[in-house]
């Protein structure tokens, strides 16, 4: 496998970054999770914009502008022949001496691995999630802003060990105030009596490529969708119920909390909205 770093395409068994770099021991960095699809970046130019305003919000001056980034992306799937997969987009603040202090970073650490992706089991796709609300709490937008795609995983991860020792693939995380945030990698949705409800990113939701994708399918299906406030109870009564991001695509959720949602499978529009996602994905795209 062939991984950009800084500029190079190396050897992966050459792709080393410095213990000193301040991603590694502060979490002080940015990343982006890509997929490719038959050859197609999908939705390249959004991704790019994500990171730039994650850099901008840390302070983090970008090493390539937007056009280089996308070349360098597109590069690294050439080189390694990949047409569907996984791309890993990370910058980091760099390698500095220890101490927090990032304007003591020379310049920022680069690099991009394009390889495979697990998705999850089929069985899940067609028969739906089993997801559970986890008791750590998304950290709130003042303290960190979810919106910024950072480093710092460990409140996400913290989550998904929860949602580990409770039997669930995924959890439902809360903000402080007790609305429903996101998960822990993906974005969640509602169906009520015909429309689609998610968290607004106010509400302590990443504002995902994926989630966004969402709202251009469902104004052309015609399907009404509004961003809101919800709470479990909103959960457990909706119709149907899933998730999107990168990774998972769209999933559903036919379970939280041990309350089976709506007829407890797959709902019609959840269903709808996966196979022109699912269409979505072979056309829209930069092509490598
Ligand atoms: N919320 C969080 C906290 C995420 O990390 C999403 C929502 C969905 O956003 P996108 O832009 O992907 O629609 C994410 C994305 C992984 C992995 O390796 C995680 C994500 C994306 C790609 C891979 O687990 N999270």
């Amino acid at each position: 496998m062939v991984v950009y770093l800084d500029g190079k395409y190396v050897d992966s068994s050459e792709a080393k970054v410095s213990v000193f770099d301040h991603g590694l021991l502060y979490g002080d960095g940015i990343f982006e999770g890509i997929r490719i699809y038959g050859g197609n970046v999908f939705r390249l130019d959004d991704h790019l914009e994500r990171l730039e305003m994650s850099a901008k919000a840390i302070m983090l001056t970008m090493p390539l502008d937007r056009a280089a980034m996308a070349a360098a992306v597109c590069e690294t799937c050439r080189r390694n022949k990949l047409a569907d997969g996984y791309i890993r987009l990370v910058i980091t603040r760099g390698t500095g001496d220890l101490g927090l202090a990032p304007w003591l970073c020379e310049k920022p650490t680069t690099f991009i691995i394009a390889s495979k992706i697990s998705l999850y089991p089929q069985e899940h796709y067609d028969n739906g999630l089993s997801i559970v609300t986890v008791a750590t709490r998304r950290i709130a937008p003042d303290a960190l802003p979810p919106t910024v795609k950072s480093l710092n995983y460990l409140n996400n991860i913290l989550a998904k060990i929860e949602a580990r020792q409770a039997g669930a693939l995924e959890a439902i995380m809360l903000n402080q105030q007790g609305y429903v945030a996101e998960c822990t990698a993906d974005n969640i949705f509602v169906v009520f009596k015909g429309e689609i409800i998610t968290p607004a990113a106010s509400a302590g939701a990443l504002k995902g490529i994926t989630r966004a994708t969402i709202f251009d399918i469902a104004r052309e299906l015609g399907i009404p969708m509004r961003e809101a406030d919800l709470t479990r109870y909103d959960v457990w009564c909706a119709d149907e119920c899933f998730l999107s991001g990168t990774g998972a695509e769209v999933i559903p959720v036919v379970k939280l909390d041990a309350r089976v949602i709506g007829t407890g499978k797959p709902g019609p529009i959840t269903g709808r909205v996966l196979t022109a996602f699912r269409q979505r994905v072979l056309t829209e795209g930069t092509r490598i």
